[in-house]
Order: structure tokens, then C-alpha cells, then sequence
């Protein structure tokens, strides 16, 4: 009840703010992107983290002005970060199955795109793969009306869900992001493991997909999916989410 409270007054009262996690290319280890993660700062709850918050918003539907509001933060930043001069990058941003079933989803954020006078090339949204899998005709045609109007699109937690490979090539998406309890995977003792992630990351590349592993923690998980040839990796050994600032410095930023 206290969250549930604390989520009526965040957009009003400004509680809300983004942290960015940075994605890294595994070939040259250049930077690749970055994923907007919400945070609420509560003055009297603390820093909630949407572990904690997410969920609840799902349920009484306060995530879909929520994640508006993520869209035009997102739009912001990439702005203020150019009007700093520094380069930009491609910033994912999260959609829940309660946002992807908004009829007037896209024309939405469009709208705030456009107001933001931000590209659409600059932005990502990140489907998990269960929501995807909910209703299949429809999250295609979602991505498919997505990528007209120039958004890429990736599928998150890709392996959590009960998907038929199948239907993974219906979607067209771009990107495919390996759960992290894979990636974990990759330092048992055993191979199996391994097989599974080279299994994904080849499933995707015959797609035509690039592959990101999620949750890289340990130098010898980068060390294996750099030799599965995996395309991007996120997680905490390469870099936790970032302020604004701490991320402008990945941008080239001063430090
Ligand atoms: O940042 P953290 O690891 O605590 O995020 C926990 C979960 O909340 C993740 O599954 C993440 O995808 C989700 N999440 C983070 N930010 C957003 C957001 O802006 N919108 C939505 N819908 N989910 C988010
Ligand atoms: O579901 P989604 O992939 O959007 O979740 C992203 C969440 O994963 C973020 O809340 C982020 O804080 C968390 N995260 C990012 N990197 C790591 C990592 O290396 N290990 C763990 N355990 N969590 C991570
Ligand atoms: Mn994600
Ligand atoms: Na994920």
C-alpha cells in the first residue's frame, strides 16, 4: 500500500529518475548502447528499485504513464548529452505486457518522440521474451510497426519464457538478449551450460539476430562468450547502471 502510494505521487512530485546501464560490443569492446532502468526516489521509502515497484504498477496500470514518462526522460537525456557535444548511443528502453497492449502504444511514443524532436534511430524497446510470446500475431505486428517508424526492438530474458524457437524468426527483431541464468550457466562445471548459450547465440546469427548476454559477471564468462562470438554484454563486471553523468563519461565525456 505504501509503494502503491508512493507510485501516485512519483510522476507528479518527480521521484522518478533513469539510470543507465551500459551494453558493450564483445569484438572490440567498444560501447554498443545502453539500457534506461527506472529508479523512484521516495523521500521517506528510500530508493526503490522496480523489483519492488514494477509489478505493482502492472497490476493497477499506473506502468503505462509511467513508461511514457521514461520515454520522454530517455528523449531528454539523449539530448542533453548532445547538447554537451558528446556522442550519443542507442538507449533500450523497457515495455511491459501492459504497456504493449495500449492500442495507441506507438502513435504515443511517437508523439512524444517527435516533441522530444528526437530520432527514432536512437531508440530501442526491449519485449520480454514471455510477454512476446503472450500473443504472437500481435507482438509481430507490434514489432513490425515498431521498425517501420525506425525503432529497433529486442526481446529481453530471451530463454525464461516457454517459447517454440519457431516463433522466434515470426517476430524479425534485431536483438535477442540471453537471460542472465544462462549466462550464470556458463561457469558449471559441466558443459552443458556452454552448449546451450552457443546454441542461442547460433539460433539468433542464423536469424539474422545479433545476441546480447545479460548479467556478465564473471571474467570467465566474458572470456567464453567472447569466444562463442557473442555480439554485445551487459552486466556488472563490464558496468553497473550509471547516473546521467557517470554514463556521459563512457560518452566521452570529462571524468
Ligand atoms: O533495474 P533493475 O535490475 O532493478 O530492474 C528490474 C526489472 O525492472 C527488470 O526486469 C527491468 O526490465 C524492469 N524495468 C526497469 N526499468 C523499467 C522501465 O522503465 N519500464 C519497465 N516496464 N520495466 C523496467
Ligand atoms: O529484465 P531486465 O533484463 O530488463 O533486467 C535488467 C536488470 O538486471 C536491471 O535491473 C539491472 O540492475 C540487472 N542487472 C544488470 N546487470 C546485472 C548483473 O551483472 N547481475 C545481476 N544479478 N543483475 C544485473
Ligand atoms: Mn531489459
Ligand atoms: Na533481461
Amino acid at each position: 500500500l505504501q509503494i502503491q502510494q508512493a507510485l501516485h505521487e512519483a510522476l507528479d512530485k518527480e521521484y522518478f529518475s533513469l539510470r543507465f546501464q551500459p551494453k558493450f560490443y564483445g569484438r572490440d569492446g567498444a560501447l554498443a548502447g545502453a539500457e534506461a532502468l527506472l529508479r523512484l526516489n521516495h523521500p521517506t521509502l528510500g530508493l526503490l528499485s522496480p523489483a519492488e515497484f514494477i509489478s505493482i504498477a502492472e497490476r493497477n496500470g499506473q506502468i503505462v504513464p509511467i513508461g511514457y514518462w521514461v520515454v520522454r526522460e530517455a528523449c531528454r537525456q539523449i539530448r542533453r548529452w548532445q547538447a554537451a557535444g558528446l556522442k550519443t548511443t542507442k538507449v533500450a528502453i523497457n515495455l511491459s505486457p501492459r504497456q504493449l497492449a495500449q492500442p495507441d502504444l506507438l502513435e504515443t511514443i511517437q508523439e512524444i518522440v517527435h516533441a522530444e524532436r528526437m530520432s527514432p534511430e536512437k531508440i530501442m524497446f526491449e519485449i520480454t521474451e514471455t510477454a512476446a510470446m503472450h500473443d504472437v500475431r500481435r507482438t509481430a505486428e507490434t514489432v513490425h510497426a515498431f521498425q517501420k517508424c525506425g525503432f529497433e526492438v529486442a526481446i529481453d530474458d530471451f530463454g525464461t519464457g516457454y517459447s517454440s524457437l519457431a516463433y522466434l524468426q515470426r517476430f524479425r527483431v534485431r536483438q535477442l538478449k540471453i537471460d542472465r541464468f544462462f549466462v550464470d550457466g556458463l561457469d558449471a562445471h559441466d558443459s552443458e551450460g556452454t552448449a546451450i548459450v552457443a546454441a542461442i547465440i547460433k539460433l539468433a546469427h542464423s536469424l539474422g539476430m545479433n545476441v546480447v548476454a545479460e548479467g556478465v559477471e564473471t571474467e570467465s564468462q566474458r572470456e567464453k562468450l567472447e569466444a562463442l562470438r557473442c555480439d554485445q554484454l551487459q552486466g556488472y563486471l563490464l558496468g553497473v547502471p550509471l547516473t546521467p553523468d557517470a554514463f556521459g563519461v563512457l560518452l566521452g565525456g570529462p571524468g
